[in-house]
């Protein structure tokens, strides 16, 4: 990407043109949430200066205005990620609860006591205590794909998992804290060689990775806006219809039935069976602006420009001599997560944050991961579209400045 393209991108983050304790702000925390283009906060205005209903359910003009709008970005998500159809869109606030209705519902009909649910060894919170919270619900157990040291799934357990007893397999695309990307298709494959469905949580490859679902064949996946670019309140799941059919409803209430009396609820059909009570209207128009972004920049620019930020970025830490990367995987996202030598990561991440720097320090809920390396927490620095060389310095400089006074 040329400087006039970067700086037309940048350009479009107003919340970027600011000074973070009298230094220009540098924002490397887009694993937690991205910052919001022009167009996804003006959609939010025009929403609430012009159009704010409620869906569905009017016959009024802004009420069939918002529905069309509504039901556009629907359509919006199923062209981004090849859905075959939009009704195997579902709106939820995002990833956790996209997790959640799976495995509450799917659980409900196929998960049965001595069954197993199998997830790998690097995933976030919310794909691991959705889980449990089935198991123990149903007297299934929870089993683990391990990792090797760089952050990898070993393939080589992955077959002894899939067992008769395994009902589904949940693996996140890319690792939050390690930015490994995994080759889900190749676990896709596996599973499906016995009969065994997959769910994947997409929440840190949707904003990097074009995502096609009918080409990996997955049968569920999971993302939220809010890490694309779009409004935090939405979030996506998709489902193959087949499956979602078969599933009962997660939450009860408006909008999702057919029919009531005191006695019986017929539910309504696909997509609205999974989506009770009002949802998120504005987020969700802004969805579809945070996808024209994305599709307007497009993944083959977004891919080629954040790869060269990590390999640049990784390049100079390893220089500074003191610093251990967590997550080596040759296949990686623009997650850089590390040890700064003796400083703990908390001290390293306030004093870059006094400095203008955002990164993010900790566990990032992913508590049996840091088990794993036998740590604490790292220091994350992640990257967006709108992120800089120059910015990369800056946090080297003052990674420099930080060893330095911790002498
Ligand atoms: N799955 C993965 C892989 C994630 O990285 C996150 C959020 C979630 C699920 C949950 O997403 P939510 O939008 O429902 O909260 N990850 C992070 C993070 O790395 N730092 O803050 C949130």
């Amino acid at each position: 990407m040329n400087d006039t393209d970067l700086k037309h991108i940048r350009q479009q983050f107003p919340i970027l043109d600011q000074q973070v304790n009298g230094n220009p702000l540098v924002y490397f925390d887009n694993a937690a949430t991205t910052q919001k283009p022009q167009q996804v906060i003006d959609s939010l205005t025009n929403y609430y200066t012009k159009l704010n209903s409620n869906i569905h359910r009017g016959v009024h003009y802004l009420s069939q205005l918002a529905t069309n709008a509504y039901e556009e970005s629907r359509e919006a998500v199923r062209h981004l990620i090849n859905a075959k159809h939009a009704h195997e869109i579902i709106f939820t606030r995002g990833t956790t609860e996209s997790i959640n209705l799976v495995a509450s519902s799917f659980s409900k009909k196929f998960l049965h006591p001595g069954d197993t649910v199998v997830i790998s060894g690097m995933e976030h919170h919310s794909n691991i205590v959705p889980w449990q919270i089935a198991c123990e619900g149903h007297q299934a157990q929870l089993k683990v794909i391990p990792i090797n040291e760089q952050g990898e799934i070993i393939f080589s357990e992955v077959e002894k998992l899939l067992d008769q007893s395994c009902k589904i397999l949940a693996v996140t695309h890319v690792s939050n804290t390690l930015g490994t990307i995994n080759d889900i298709k190749q676990l896709i494959n596996m599973a499906h060689a016995h009969e065994i469905p997959v769910l994947i949580d997409g929440a840190q490859a949707i904003s990097h990775i074009k995502v096609d679902v009918q080409a990996l064949d997955c049968d569920f996946y999971c993302f939220s806006g809010h890490k694309m670019y779009a409004p935090m309140g939405v979030g996506v799941l998709y489902g193959k219809e087949k499956i979602l059919d078969e599933m009962p409803p997660y939450q009860g209430g408006g909008e999702m039935i057919k029919t009531v009396t005191f006695t019986r609820t017929t539910f309504n059909e696909l997509p609205f069976k999974f989506e009770a009570g009002t949802p998120s209207v504005g987020d969700v128009l802004g969805l579809k602006e945070a996808i024209n972004f994305i599709e307007q920049t497009g993944y083959g620019l977004i891919e080629a420009y954040e790869s060269d930020l990590l390999h640049y970025g990784t390049k100079k830490l390893e220089q500074l001599g003191y610093i251990r990367i967590i997550g080596t995987a040759p296949q990686k996202t623009s997650v850089i997560s590390f040890l700064p030598g003796n400083i703990h990561p908390f001290d390293a991440g306030t004093i870059l944050d006094k400095l203008g720097i955002a990164v993010r320090t900790g566990h990032h809920c992913t508590q049996p991961l840091m088990d794993f390396y036998k740590i604490s927490g790292t220091v994350r620095a992640s990257f967006a579209i709108y992120n800089t060389k120059e910015e990369i310095d800056a946090m080297i400089a003052a990674l420099e400045r930080i060893k330095i006074m911790f002498e």
